[in-house]
């Protein structure tokens, strides 16, 4: 068994979960901030067979859109950022999605 974790925009969230589960696949949904832009995101717990993961992947893939994120705002970014960037606009390509895939000793439903 392996646990994917998958972070994807919220913007593509909605489509994803539902392309998931319709394949039958169990999902948990958590709302999630981007440590540097410091925007919501949106990141999926899902645990599959390892037979199953090239597919979770696919369908992570088709519907996660990379973008382009751009802003003035220096209130909003997390403490990382370079101090020169502060001065002016950042511009980042955010996505489409950031996938990790864990092998899980155990899983039990009680
Ligand atoms: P954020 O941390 O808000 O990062 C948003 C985007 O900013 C990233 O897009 C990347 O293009 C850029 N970025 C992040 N950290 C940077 C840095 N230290 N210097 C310069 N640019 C930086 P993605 O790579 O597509 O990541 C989207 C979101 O996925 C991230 O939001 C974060 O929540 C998560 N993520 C990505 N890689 C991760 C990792 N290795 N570990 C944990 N979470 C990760």
């Amino acid at each position: 068994m392996k646990l994917i974790i998958a972070i994807v925009n919220n913007d593509d969230s909605a489509v994803v979960a539902s392309a998931l589960t319709k394949e039958k696949f169990i999902v948990t949904k958590l709302s999630t901030t981007g440590g540097f832009l410091m925007v919501g995101n949106t990141t999926f717990l899902i645990g599959a067979d390892e037979k199953d993961v090239s597919v979770v992947k696919e369908i992570i893939n088709k519907y996660s859109k990379t973008r382009t994120h751009a802003t003035t705002s220096t209130g909003s970014f997390g403490l990382g950022i370079l101090q020169d960037q502060l001065a002016g606009d950042v511009q980042v390509n955010v996505g489409g999605a950031t996938v990790f895939v864990l092998s899980v000793d155990s899983m039990d439903k009680y």
